[in-house]
């Protein structure tokens, strides 16, 4: 895919005044738009397809909404005040006046529009991992920072874990159970044994929960198992590169019928953390925060300075040489991997 062209000052300048005059003269619904709509009422986001969204009312109904032109995003799990269309024989008939502060959102940085909101109002991130793709602890620490960063607590959930022996499974479990040494909760399961699932459904209960991770690591296929009539359509791992397809394209928002809601989401390329200053990536390691402020010197990179706490505590063994390794291939990638036309 070719390159966006990198903005100049001026350019930059235009897209902005642009942006505020569209923002203004969208403000007002005109006389005749007023009359399609009935009155306004809150509502929550639970699909977002395009330029629309299904917004769900208090009484369960679902309405297929535009969005007003003044308003810059809406994701699944927003709450909104929306006003449903009077026609209900047009496909899109409701539209979204305004979104309400979110409680939190994770977002997520893309190439092409900066920094992406991805779910809002959230309990807790599932980072949903399995051993075909294979397993990336690297990509399970991108997505612990991006949770730490917006403070919403994750679980780290490994799937498919009947493709493995008792060996390997023992080997996957020491590698994890750093996480659960630094107060993470693991959940292993599969979708083809069932094993782990009552205990998913346990942690989902009640919160409002968003599954995140690659392309093909079961994010559908676990939402089908614990709530059948999702039927979440599911894709194959290609056999050559042992990849997903991106089967899931859009974000939807569903409901346990006990309690609790769950959103799917896309698998992504690259969880890249290039949105993210140094200092938010270093707080994100929770381990290293006991450590920060103390080293000899201020702007100290974590590597090899001298008077270093963290690399100390590394070699005392109480943070892990993985994660540390994790933090500084994430530290160096950041700059290889942050595209020209965007700055911190
Ligand atoms: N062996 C095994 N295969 C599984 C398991 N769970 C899911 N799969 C398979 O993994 C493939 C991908 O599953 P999906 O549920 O589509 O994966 P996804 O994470 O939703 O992928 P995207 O929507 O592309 O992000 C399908 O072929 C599933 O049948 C499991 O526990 N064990
Ligand atoms: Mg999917
Ligand atoms: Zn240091």
């Amino acid at each position: 895919m070719a390159k966006k062209p990198k903005l100049t000052d001026r350019q930059k300048r235009q897209v902005s005044v642009n942006r505020t005059k569209r923002l203004s003269s969208g403000a007002k619904p005109s006389e005749i738009e007023d009359n399609q709509f009935g009155e306004q009422q809150s509502g929550r986001v639970i699909g977002r397809f395009g330029k629309h969204a299904d917004v769900e009312d208090r009484a369960g109904t679902v309405h297929r909404c535009h969005m007003r032109r003044t308003i810059n995003s809406v994701v699944c799990g927003d709450e909104v005040l929306f006003r449903p269309g009077k026609d209900q024989t047009l496909s899109i008939s409701g539209i979204i006046e305004i979104v309400q502060d979110r409680k939190s959102v994770l977002t997520r940085p893309d190439f092409y529009d900066g920094v992406k909101p991805v779910a809002a109002n959230i309990d807790q991130i599932i980072i949903v991992s399995s051993v075909l793709p294979s397993l990336s602890l690297n990509i399970i620490d991108r997505y612990l920072v991006a949770a730490e960063d917006v403070e919403i607590t994750p679980v780290v959930l490994l799937n498919k874990v009947e493709l493995l022996d008792p060996q390997q499974l023992n080997e996957v479990e020491s590698q994890l159970n750093i996480y659960r040494d630094i107060g993470y909760q693991i959940v292993y399961t599969s979708c083809k044994t069932l094993t782990g699932l009552d205990e998913l459904a346990v942690c989902l209960k009640d919160k409002v929960s968003v599954f995140v991770g690659q392309s093909g690591v079961g994010k559908s296929s676990l939402i089908n198992e614990l709530l059948p009539e999702a039927d979440e359509i599911i894709g194959d791992i290609s056999d050559n590169s042992g990849l997903g397809q991106h089967t899931t394209t859009t974000a939807k928002l569903l409901h346990f019928p006990d309690g609790g809601d769950l959103i799917d989401s896309p698998g992504v390329r690259e969880f890249a953390l290039w949105h993210l200053p140094a200092e938010r990536l270093t707080n994100g390691f929770r381990e290293f925060r006991d450590y920060l402020g103390g080293c000899k010197f201020r702007d100290c990179k974590h590597g090899n300075d001298p008077g270093c706490l963290i690399k100390a505590a590394v070699e005392e063994g109480k943070i892990s040489p993985q994660r540390y390794q994790s933090y500084h291939k994430i530290l160096l990638n950041m700059d290889e991997l942050r595209p020209a036309h965007t700055k911190v």
